[in-house]
C-alpha cells in the first residue's frame, strides 16, 4: 500500500457562501482527486468561530468509513493545519460582501495569505502543490508565491478548471453531443467576471476521430457571444437557483485540477490551470495567468504555438491588464 498523502484544506467548515469543501471531502476521501489507490490524511483549517462545524463534519467523515482516509486533524492553528503537508487546497478567504470591489477583497486577503504562505513556507512538505481557490484566486496564488520563496513556482497554481469544466458543458449542450466527447476549450487569464472562454481550438470526438467544434457549430458567431457570457454567468444563474453559490461543481473542478496536474493529462488533451507566467503568447513573465496546459509526472507545462486571432488576443490582453492591476494593487499594499 502507498503512504498517505497529507491534504490540507483551508476554509474546510465551508460556513457560508457555497460550502465547496463539505462537496469536496467525499470526493477526496473516495479517491477522487489522487486516485483509487492513494491513501489520504486531511488537514482540516477554519478560523475561530467555525471550530465546532468543522469537529462535526469530521464526524461525518469517520461515519463515512472510508478505506482510503487514514486521518482527519480538525484545526484552527495555521501552522498545525500547515505540518507535512503534500497538497494544499486554499479555499478560505475573506467572503466577498455586498459592495465589496476586487481591491476590497485583495487587501481583506493579504494578511490571510500572507501568514498562511509563511507556515506552508515553514511547515509542509518542500515538494508541497498547492491550489488557490478562493478569491480572487489568481492573485491570492500571487502573494502566496511571494511569502512563500521556497515553494517553487510551478508548484503554486490557482483555478480556472470550474469554468473550463463550465465552457465543456455549453459546447456539448450547443452541439448535443456527450461532454465527455468535447475537449480542449481554454480559459484564459483571470478568473473574473470578465474571464474568456476559448473554443477555437476545441474538439469533439466523432467516434472516427475528431472534428474541430469550429467546424461543427452552426452559428460561428456563438463562439464569440452567447458562449462566452453563458460561462462567464453561470455562477449568477446557480446562486439565483439554489441560493448558495457553486460547491458540488467546484469541488469536482478542484479535484480535476489536482489528479490531472498529478496522474497527467489524457493523451491529446489539455486542461486550464492558474500558472506562473513565463512569458508565454507575450504574456507578462511572473503574473499567475490561466493557460492551456498538458501534466505528466506532477508536472505542467504550457500548451506552444496555438494560433491565436485578433478577437482572442484582445481577451488574453485585457485579462492581462486586469491581473497587472490587481498585482500592482497587491504589491501597494504589501511593501
Ligand atoms: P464558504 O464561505 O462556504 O467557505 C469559506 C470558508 O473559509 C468559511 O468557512 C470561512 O470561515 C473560511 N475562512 C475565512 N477566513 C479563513 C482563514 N483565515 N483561514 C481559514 N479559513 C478561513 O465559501 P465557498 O463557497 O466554500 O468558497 C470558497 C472560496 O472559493 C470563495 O473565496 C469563493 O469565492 C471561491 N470560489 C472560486 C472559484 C474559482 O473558480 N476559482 C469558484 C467557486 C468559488 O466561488
Amino acid at each position: 500500500e502507498k503512504d498517505p498523502l497529507i491534504v490540507l484544506v483551508t476554509g474546510a467548515a465551508g460556513m457560508s457562501f457555497g460550502q465547496i469543501a463539505y462537496a469536496l471531502f467525499p470526493m477526496i476521501a473516495k479517491g477522487a482527486m489522487l486516485g483509487p489507490d492513494q491513501p489520504v490524511i486531511l488537514h482540516m483549517l477554519d478560523i475561530e468561530p467555525a471550530g465546532d462545524i468543522l469537529k462535526g463534519v469530521k464526524l461525518e467523515l469517520m461515519d463515512g468509513a472510508f478505506p482510503l482516509l487514514k486521518g482527519v486533524i480538525t484545526t484552527t492553528d495555521v501552522i498545525e493545519a500547515c505540518k507535512g503537508v503534500d497538497i494544499a487546497i486554499m479555499l478560505g478567504g475573506f467572503p466577498r460582501r455586498k459592495g465589496m470591489s476586487n481591491k476590497d477583497l485583495i487587501s481583506k486577503n493579504i494578511g490571510i495569505y500572507k501568514a498562511q504562505a509563511s507556515a506552508l513556507e515553514q511547515h509542509a512538505d518542500t515538494n508541497c502543490k498547492v491550489l488557490v481557490v478562493a478569491n480572487p484566486a489568481n492573485t491570492n496564488a500571487l502573494i502566496l508565491k511571494e511569502y512563500a520563496p521556497s515553494i517553487p513556482e510551478e508548484n503554486i497554481t490557482s483555478l480556472t478548471r470550474l469554468d473550463h469544466n463550465r465552457a465543456l458543458n455549453q459546447l456539448s449542450e450547443n452541439l448535443n453531443v456527450h461532454v465527455g466527447d468535447v475537449k480542449n476549450v481554454i480559459m484564459w487569464g483571470n478568473h473574473s467576471s470578465n474571464q474568456y472562454p476559448d473554443a477555437n481550438h476545441a474538439m469533439v470526438n466523432i467516434g472516427v476521430g475528431h472534428k474541430s467544434v469550429k467546424e461543427l457549430v452552426a452559428d460561428d458567431n456563438w463562439l464569440n457571444t452567447e458562449f462566452i457570457t453563458n460561462v462567464q454567468r453561470r455562477g449568477e444563474v446557480i446562486i439565483k437557483s439554489r441560493r448558495l453559490s457553486s460547491a458540488l461543481s467546484a469541488a469536482s473542478a478542484t479535484c480535476d485540477h489536482m489528479r490531472d496536474w498529478i496522474l497527467g493529462t489524457p493523451k491529446g488533451t489539455w486542461v486550464s490551470m492558474g500558472v506562473y507566467s513565463d512569458g508565454s503568447y507575450g504574456i507578462q513573465p511572473g503574473l499567475i495567468y490561466s493557460f492551456p496546459v498538458t501534466c505528466e509526472k506532477g508536472e505542467w507545462s504550457i500548451v506552444q504555438g496555438l494560433k491565436i486571432d485578433r478577437f482572442a488576443r484582445e481577451k488574453m490582453d485585457a485579462l492581462e491588464k486586469e491581473l497587472i492591476e490587481e498585482k500592482n494593487f497587491a504589491y501597494s499594499c504589501l511593501h
